[in-house]
């Protein structure tokens, strides 16, 4: 019988998603109902921390009222009219989001991945049409512990064996250099049927593995010097996360084809887009490629606001200065159980050392008790990633929570 006591209990739903739903994933057990800035409460009233924020889509906050406003208003409207005619947003879109991020034109997908997957037919289509590779030969660089997403290209190109694992083949044509190694890149450019090096500017993932500065620099560098496209998957680190617009921005980097998506939609539903200048994006011709919603009026509403939201309320400034903050106080708590700190703005992760191998899983658990949600990933790393409007006094007080939930581990 469906109570309220028996909807407020947590097992109710938990037992139904594990019941009826793929195991796709390990969440941790708690069952959130309602979200606003950087808050989320559970079935249960019990308000946390968000610190995960949906994995970087969130970075203007829950329910953000500038988006929100805009996603109702859209939907009241006009939601969808697909490529097939024109709309009246999609073009205003494009010109917004070009302007703001200096490219000639943008191409609107859904997800991260497809924008991944676009971003790989173009550099294709490119390398075929002005670099003159010869049909099917084009090759296709990947950094080591990539992630661009769970489609059979994106896990062709990965070194995880619980990503690829049992899903072969895999797509021909992609080859592997070690992250932060500018030499092994070089070696690989040598073969000119290279069309393009896909990188995270900080891998995600992988653990929030930050390269050396002059990195993302001589990537640029070899990539122009090797004629070889520069592909950038900002989709985790980009819309302020790290403390700058784009990641790329704090070597002055201007990758040749640009990938968003999360926080491009502030968190509502998925948006991706992928920025270009001409000489690439127009060698795709109508029929070549698309997607039945890439484009659609309600994103493109929901995408303006949420790009708009970035610059207005400064959130590359504010996800620095806590960022910092947060790193530095962090390392103040003197935990022994902590190895390592790293990270950029907002986009940190730390790595536990303990001797119980399950020890981040129950940081986490304790961090839940006292009211801050993190995950744990590759087992003894957490991630903390908070939304972008964080203030320092929120800051501190979720700084408190690690503290004490580190102390009470055993
Ligand atoms: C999962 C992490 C975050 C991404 C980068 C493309 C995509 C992602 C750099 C694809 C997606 C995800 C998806 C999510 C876990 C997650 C993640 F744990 F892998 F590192 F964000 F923190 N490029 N990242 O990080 O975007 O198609 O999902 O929209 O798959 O479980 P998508």
């Amino acid at each position: 019988m469906r109570t309220p006591e028996v909807k407020a209990d947590p097992g109710h739903y938990m037992t139904l998603e594990e019941k009826f739903n793929a195991h796709n994933y390990h969440p941790l057990p708690v069952v959130l109902e309602r979200g606003e800035g950087i808050y989320m409460w559970d079935v249960e009233g019990k308000r946390y921390f968000d610190f995960l924020s949906g994995y970087s889509a969130l970075n203007q906050g829950h329910c953000h009222p500038a988006i929100i406003h805009a996603l109702t208003t859209q939907a009241k409207k006009l939601t969808l009219t697909s490529r097939a005619f024109y709309n009246n947003l999609l073009g205003e879109f494009a010109q917004y989001i070009t302007s703001y991020f200096g490219y000639d034109k943008v191409l609107a997908m859904n997800t991260g991945v497809e924008g991944g997957e676009t971003a790989v037919k173009l550099a294709r289509r490119w390398g075929y049409v002005s670099k003159g590779i010869s049909e099917n030969k084009a090759r296709v660089i990947f950094a080591e512990n990539n992630f661009w997403g769970r489609t059979l290209a994106a896990i062709s190109s990965s070194t995880d064996p619980s990503s690829y694992r049992g899903f072969g083949p895999y797509m021909p044509g992609f080859d592997l250099v070690p992250y932060n190694d500018l030499p092994a890149l070089e070696q690989a450019f040598q073969n000119h049927d290279v069309a393009a090096f896909m990188v995270e500017p900080i891998q995600g993932e992988a653990g929030v593995v930050v390269p050396t500065d002059g990195y993302l620099a001589g990537v640029r560098r070899l990539c122009t010097e090797y004629e070889v496209l520069l592909i950038a998957d900002e989709i985790q680190t980009g819309l302020c996360r790290t403390g700058k617009m784009l990641a790329c921005d704090y070597e002055n980097v201007r990758p040749d084809i640009l990938i968003l998506g999360k926080a491009l939609s502030g968190g509502v539903f998925p948006v991706s887009a992928v920025l270009a200048d001409d000489e690439i994006m127009m060698n795709i011709k109508p029929g070549e490629h698309g997607s039945t919603y890439g484009g659609n009026p309600l994103a493109c509403s929901v995408a303006i606001a949420a790009l708009q939201v970035l610059k207005d309320e400064d959130l590359a400034a504010n996800a620095m200065e806590m960022g910092s903050l947060f790193r530095h106080n962090l390392q103040s708590i003197g935990s022994p159980f902590i190895k390592e700190i790293r990270g950029k703005g907002l986009l940190n992760a730390i790595v536990i050392e303990h001797p119980n191998p399950d020890a981040a899983w129950e940081l986490c658990m304790n961090l839940k008790k006292t009211g801050l949600l993190a995950k744990p990933t590759h087992g003894n790393k957490i991630r903390f990633a908070p939304p972008l409007i964080i203030n320092r006094e929120q800051l501190l007080e979720a700084l408190d929570l690690i503290k004490r939930s580190l102390q009470t581990l055993k």
